[in-house]
């Protein structure tokens, strides 16, 4: 294996963005919906996010956006007739469904999939398990195409390995719920995976007491963190399995991303972010057991920074990534906005031991107001040279030509604003489709859709 780089895959925000209020627990999904969203603007600050990892040296690929609305899902519910005739239909009977089925949540793509890397597995392949996200409708319909895109991109078995996604009732979010921490890309890591109930223990007196009647859901399952363990042949000893704080849940923590993070040997965490009073010691503890080296933690404190204002801001959601020894964050543009987490960065950054060399705020308001920050938009990947040429396509964004390609074909089709009602506009489905037919076209990968297989069929 030669030298291993971490990548970052970010999703390419779709044509049919938008402000649905889907997501039951995130609480900016709650506040925006029904909204009016600005697609270009959206996909444009995604592509300003790349732009900038890539001036600073930092591996970067995509990923591409799903076919929406999803079809094939509105007819499976009975809807039928030609494209417009299931669009109006849906629209009259079920909008919320329509809603789901326009959903362009696929942009998140630390959900998209668990990977575990070949330093990290036994068999030294680069194993993948897509989420089945199951908790919401909207997202359970990533998943096949999730496992689609992988398959075709991650084809090559001498490296890669693409599982099937787990059983929905094995409810799960992907990597977002994922930690690894390690001196550098040379070593075998230590993996922290995250899970918010158990699936034998499904009433949680704490939770209901709290919040009787409204209780947000705890998304991703612990027998789901045991599977993937167990399928990616994560090396014995190496992998820790730790509970979110269910407090947290119910202050709008969604996934563990949201409250804390980790980049090699840095970890920036809440004091609240796991459920165990002792899981920061734990943590500590195996990472000492494995290495004789130091691991950086800066813990917040709730006086510091609340929970509610840990949502608000995102800190913990900001991208960590190496650039050379270096470490450079990207923060929410919020937490530059917000004066006690800006406080935070600041005193990581004055701190001589924190590995922590810059930061810079990115502005991703459309995303954000989803509940979508810098960290979830990207999946990490590491790979050596080989590993990298054995990927099939052109998602790696070697320079900033490819970054003004994509640029342009943005501005070509997407459209400047949108209402969750123009879900159900027939051109909005066409011009969706024509964009996601020239993309396979950039990317080098073709019949990726289903409407390119159906109408080749
Ligand atoms: O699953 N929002 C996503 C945000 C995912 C953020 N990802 C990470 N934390 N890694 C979610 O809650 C909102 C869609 C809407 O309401 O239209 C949504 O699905």
């Amino acid at each position: 294996m030669n030298a291993m780089q971490e990548i970052n895959f970010d999703g390419l925000i779709g044509p049919t963005h938008h402000f649905g209020g889907l997501a039951h627990g995130n609480l900016a999904s709650e506040l925006h919906g029904g909204q009016r969203s600005h697609p270009l603007a959206a996909v444009l600050s995604g592509l300003n996010k790349m732009r900038m990892l890539v001036r600073a040296g930092v591996p970067q690929a995509y990923l591409p956006p799903h076919e929406r609305p999803h079809l094939g899902f509105l007819r499976s519910l009975g809807f039928s007739g030609k494209d417009a005739e299931i669009l109006a239909k849906a629209w009259a009977k079920a909008p919320r469904l329509l809603e789901a089925a326009g959903s362009a949540s696929a942009m998140w793509t630390a959900n998209a999939a668990w990977v575990t890397g070949a330093h990290e597995s036994t068999d030294g392949r680069i194993h993948f398990t897509p989420a089945n996200l199951s908790s919401h409708v909207h997202r359970s319909l990533e998943a096949r195409q999730t496992t689609r895109v992988l398959r075709a991109v991650f084809h090559n078995q001498d490296y890669f390995r693409v599982h099937d996604p787990l059983p929905a009732t094995l409810s799960d979010e992907g990597a977002a719920n994922a930690m690894l921490l390690k001196p550098d890309f040379r070593c075998t890591g230590l993996s922290l995976l995250v899970y918010g109930r158990r699936l034998f223990e499904t009433t949680d007196s704490r939770v209901t007491s709290l919040n009787p009647g409204y209780a947000y859901p705890a998304r991703q399952t612990y027998e789901a963190c045991e599977s993937i363990v167990r399928r990616h042949n994560i090396r014995p000893n190496t992998a820790l399995l730790l509970q979110q704080n269910t407090n947290a849940i119910q202050c709008g923590v969604f996934h563990n991303d949201v409250i804390a993070t980790g980049h090699r040997h840095l970890l920036l965490a809440h004091e609240h972010a796991f459920q165990h009073p002792h899981a920061m010691e734990q943590i500590k503890d195996a990472y000492a057991r494995q290495y004789d080296a130091p691991l950086y933690v800066r813990l917040v404190r709730d006086a510091e920074l609340s929970l509610r204002a840990s949502v608000d801001s995102y800190l913990f959601n900001s991208q960590i990534v190496s650039s050379g020894e270096d470490m450079l964050m990207l923060a929410p543009q919020e937490c530059a906005e917000t004066p006690a987490a800006h406080a935070i960065i600041q005193d990581m950054l004055a701190d001589e031991g924190n590995p922590l060399r810059e930061c810079k705020f990115v502005d991703l308001r459309e995303s954000m107001q989803n509940g979508g920050g810098p960290a979830c938009l990207r999946l990490r990947v590491e790979m050596d040279e080989c590993a990298r040429s054995a990927m099939h396509g052109n998602l790696i964004l070697e320079n900033e030509t490819q970054i003004d390609t994509l640029e342009t074909w943005a501005r070509k089709h997407y459209r400047d604003r949108l209402h969750p009602e123009d879900l159900r506009d027939p051109s909005l489905l066409e011009e969706s489709r024509r964009a996601l037919d020239e993309l396979g076209n950039i990317m080098g990968l073709t019949s990726i859709y289903d409407f390119q297989r159906e109408s080749t069929d």
